[in-house]
């Protein structure tokens, strides 16, 4: 039995192949027109991103301090030690403020960002200062950890609460394998600042 289907005619065929061979076609030239636009014109070369975010409507100062495992140690104080980099120290409200064509422009952002650049195996700690209190209030901050490679992860993120100036908190301490992956996590505390508590190793 013959199933009932529509047949074309050899130069219906012709013409629809043709068609279709135009449009692959078409598709390809604008995937090599435009291969930077699905990447956000964003291309950096970092294996995790750590970034600490804390209200916009709260202008005081927060600080973000990174150990390596060669114990180095990132901070405003030193943006760029090892593969690890500070790209700003957002001071609050202080540093918000650019001139735009003579024009004072406010661009209310609270956060700092550490990029870790290169695979070190062995311990990260991360740690958050209250350095500078403007309002008197507690802040709440979030810091959220992401792995780049091979595709963008998120392996933590914790919200941690600074209730005044001076507090210096250890969100964490995490353990990178030979492979750059997070083998181990613990909040075992150590200072930094020179701000009193004792020193745990
Ligand atoms: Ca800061
Ligand atoms: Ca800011």
């Amino acid at each position: 039995m013959i199933k009932n289907r529509t047949l074309s005619d050899p130069f219906t065929d012709l013409l629809f192949n043709t068609l279709l061979g135009f449009s692959l076609l078409f598709f390809i030239s604008i995937i090599f027109m435009n291969p930077i636009a699905k990447l956000g014109n964003v291309n950096f070369k970092a294996e995790y991103i750590i970034t600490v975010t804390w209200p916009e409507d709260q202008p005081d100062d927060i600080d973000v301090w990174v150990q390596d495992p060669n114990r180095n140690l990132l901070s405003y104080r030193n943006s760029n030690v090892g593969w690890l980099h500070l790209d700003r120290d957002d001071q609050g409200d202080i540093n918000d403020t650019v001139m735009i064509n003579g024009v004072e422009t406010v661009y209310p952002i609270n956060q700092e960002v550490v990029t870790i650049r290169g695979i070190v195996s062995g311990e990260y700690i991360v740690n958050l200062q209250y350095y500078k209190s403007t309002t008197q209030q507690p802040v709440p901050v979030t810091i959220k950890i992401e792995k780049v490679n091979p595709s963008l992860r998120v392996v933590y993120v914790d919200k941690v609460l600074l209730e005044n100036e001076d507090d210096e908190k250890t969100v964490l301490r995490f353990y990178l394998d030979a492979n750059g992956e997070v083998a181990s996590i613990n909040h075992l505390p150590k200072k930094f600042t020179n701000y009193g508590l004792e020193v745990l190793e």
